[in-house]
């Protein structure tokens, strides 16, 4: 049969039928299904057989190219940060900021440069769930027209160790014991507590783990931080330093962690689904990228070291100062090509932006790339689409597996003087627009004795723990002490128990004492600190609750809204557009995903069925349910548990009155969060109702 002749239905080999739809066109057309070599495949449904029940050919080349192909399509997943969610967007200056940097992306008012964003957990593997108590990693490649600058960071602003020497004995200790293989993406072992308990350096980031900023609602409502002091440096060669921080315009928004244990059941990919959703349907979300710049005057000035990446400098004592946004507006359209295969390098950096010695940016340095190259398999992975720089590439580095460039001509070093004889000669250095390294603070500052020590002013472990649990909003600080009694029960060493309330004792005989009582163990005494430890000024900008990011609308948010047969239609049309309006995505549940007749009649279609759609899949909840239904629904337990989650997660509940039974076999009882289906209801659903908590929670 003629190659290009379309037929519909084909009976196969052994009488089986299926749709053969063939590919029209020429052969530059590229609809046409072809082997790697180009050739095209006339049967991509049979091997090739020695008569129809017959032994299959050797010499099948479609065959064996095809599950060639498929039996190495996995590659090593990244050591760490394996689990990973990213989008396309660009990032765009508010000012021209060249008195400060070069870096081209601030080199003028307005100016936009494509950034590709990856946002990470940590200790899971890649198919491990979205929403673990981890950090998140925040890593952010700019394309700028002088090269890739890669802002590798974290949703926190500080980490757990000061040098990278000890990043495998770290990562070693969170991931699965080593014996038995779990628990997979927890902190919640003994391995884990044994190292953090016996590295006292590590409490100030222990306090941030274990808030809610390990539990993020959404990958949109997190922060970000560069983490380490780096420097930015002007065209005159004028060094500032710099920390870098990434504020959500969706606000800051965690969850429970009851909620966010249900979440991994009920939709493992929650946090991709909701950036890619966000995206498709055009609610783009943003970050304003801030500074705080200081001179070394200042830093010296400070009771921390600023090359201590266990330290932040409080907003208070330093304000963040704004200076462009990064919005993402595309999704990637090949998960693995670009999600999977990007390569993020802290080293990556263009002239403008320099390094500090802060000990453990330092290692990573030299970390990523030695990763990426066992990774990714070569040396030649900057040549991947996403990796590849939006500028020419030029140089005289050379060969290597999986070489996709073609370099032409005999020049392949430099110096060299062909071009006497005429010929190409290649790329040549450029000593005013290349990256010149900043010496920044006086070399003689950095010449020294070889030595293993860790500087004096790094020795203070506890104050900015302090500091930092202090600071944080009453619900919050209780929220601390129950993460902790929660991972510490797990622990089956007792031992190490002890050391970490011990350890605590330093931070505030109050939490250690609220995380014994929860472990009805007693309170030890506080262990030895390096160093005596501060009082600092309090900073409330470390609050999500009540703190400067607390969101103050249900914008990007999700209202998810109970219908059933005999739902009133014009309530649910009304809060429909309300919701909408005000810039959320109303998600209709109902019994049936086919949906549900309404009082006058219409069949409103489901966007979810009820069981497929627990409410901790949204942030507030609608019970739009007349009597008939509720009747129905009183005998669901999904529905039940529907508003009792809703409920136990202090999340705003609109319930019209005849689904007032329901609430009442959920448990809810009435509060400030609970109200009716009027005009109210998208005021009441922006926020959560913590009042609530210490009635549906024995928290510590
Ligand atoms: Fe990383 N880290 N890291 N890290 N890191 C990696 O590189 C490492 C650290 C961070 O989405 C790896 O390509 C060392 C701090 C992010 O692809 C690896 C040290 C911060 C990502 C590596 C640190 C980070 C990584 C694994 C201690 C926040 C994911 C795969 C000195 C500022 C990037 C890879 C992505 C990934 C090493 C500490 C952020 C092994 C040695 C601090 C966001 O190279």
């Amino acid at each position: 049969m003629a190659d290009d002749t379309r037929f519909d239905t084909e009976t196969g080999n052994g009488g089986e039928t299926h749709q053969r739809i063939p590919a029209k066109g020429d052969h530059a057309s590229t609809d046409h299904l072809t082997t790697n070599q180009g050739i095209r495949v006339s049967d991509n449904q049979n091997q090739l057989k020695s008569g129809a029940r017959g032994p299959v050919l050797l010499e099948d080349f479609v065959l064996r190219e095809k599950i060639f192909h498929f039996d190495h399509e996995r590659i090593p997943e990244r050591i760490v940060h394996a689990r990973g969610s990213a989008a396309h967007g660009y990032f765009e200056s508010y000012e021209d900021l060249s008195d400060l940097t070069r870096a081209a992306p601030f080199s003028a008012k307005g100016k936009k440069t494509p950034v590709f964003t990856r946002f990470s957990t940590v200790a899971g593997g890649a198919g491990s769930v979205d929403t673990p108590r981890d950090v998140r990693g925040f890593a952010v490649k700019f394309y700028t027209e002088e090269g890739n600058w890669d802002l590798v960071g974290n949703n926190i602003p500080v980490f757990f160790i000061q040098d990278a020497i000890k990043f495998p004995d770290l990562i070693h200790s969170v991931k699965m014991e080593a014996d038995r293989g779990y628990p997979q993406a927890a902190s919640a072992h003994d391995t884990f507590w044994d190292f953090i308990s016996l590295m006292p350096e590590s409490t100030h980031m222990i306090m941030w783990a274990m808030s809610d900023r390990t539990i993020p609602r959404s990958l949109r409502t997190m922060e970000g931080f560069g983490i380490h002091t780096f420097r930015m440096v002007n065209a005159k060669g004028k060094s500032t330093f710099v920390k870098f921080h990434w504020k959500p315009k969706q606000g800051v928004q965690s969850t429970c962690w009851d909620e966010a244990v249900k979440i991994a059941g009920a939709d493992p990919d929650f946090h991709r689904r909701d950036l890619f959703e966000a995206i498709d349907r055009g609610d783009f979300p943003e970050w304003e990228l801030g500074i705080q710049a200081f001179d070394a005057e200042f830093a010296d000035s400070l009771p921390y070291d600023v090359l201590d990446p266990t330290k932040i400098i409080p907003e208070e004592v330093l304000p963040v100062r704004i200076i462009g946004r990064m919005v993402l507006d595309r999704c990637p359209d090949n998960f693995f090509a670009e999600t999977e295969q990007v390569a993020y390098c802290p080293g990556n950096v263009v002239p403008g932006i320099d390094f500090t010695n802060d000990p453990l940016l330092q290692g990573r340095l030299f970390s990523y790339l030695d990763t990426q190259k066992s990774r990714l398999g070569t040396a030649n992975f900057h040549q991947l689409p996403i990796n590849a720089p939006k500028c020419p590439v030029m140089n005289f580095q050379r060969d290597g597996q999986m070489q996709m460039n073609v370099p032409k001509g005999r020049a392949n070093y430099e110096p060299n003087s062909l071009d006497m004889t005429g010929e190409e000669t290649g790329p040549r250095e450029c000593p005013v627009t290349g990256f010149v390294t900043d010496r920044g603070r006086a070399a003689e500052e950095e010449q020294g004795d070889k030595l293993r020590v860790r500087p004096e002013s790094f020795a203070d472990h506890y104050s900015q723990a302090r500091l930092f649990y202090r600071s944080l909003a009453e619900p919050e600080q209780a929220h601390v002490a129950f993460a902790l009694v929660f991972e510490l029960s797990k622990v089956g060493l007792e031992h190490i128990r002890e050391r970490m309330m011990a350890n605590l004792g330093n931070v505030d005989p109050d939490l250690a004492k609220r995380v014994a009582d929860g472990l009805n163990m007693p309170v030890p005494k506080p262990s030895k600190a390096a160093a005596p430890v501060q009082d600092m000024d309090l900073s409330p900008a470390l609050r999500i609750i009540g703190g400067p990011l607390e969101p103050d609308g249900i914008k990007g948010q999700t209202i998810a809204i109970l219908v059933a047969d005999g739902s009133d239609a014009g309530t649910v049309g009304k809060l429909t557009k309300a919701i909408e309006k005000a810039g959320a995505r109303a998600v209709i549940v109902a019994p049936k995903v086919g949906g549900a007749k309404l009082s006058d009649g219409s069949m409103l279609k489901a966007d979810a069925q009820l069981a497929g759609y627990p409410s901790v899949m949204a942030d507030a909840i609608a019970i739009a349910l007349s009597d008939e239904g509720t009747k129905m629904l009183l005998k669901e337990g999904a529905a039940v548990q529907f508003v009792m989650d809703a409920f136990g997660h202090l999340k705003a509940i609109g319930a019209s009155e005849a689904s007032k039974p329901l609430l009442d076999k959920a448990g809810v009882e009435p509060d400030a969060g609970v109200v009716g289906l009027d005009d109210g209801f998208v005021e009441a659903a922006a926020k959560r109702y913590w009042d609530r908590e210490p009635g549906v929670r024995m928290l510590p």
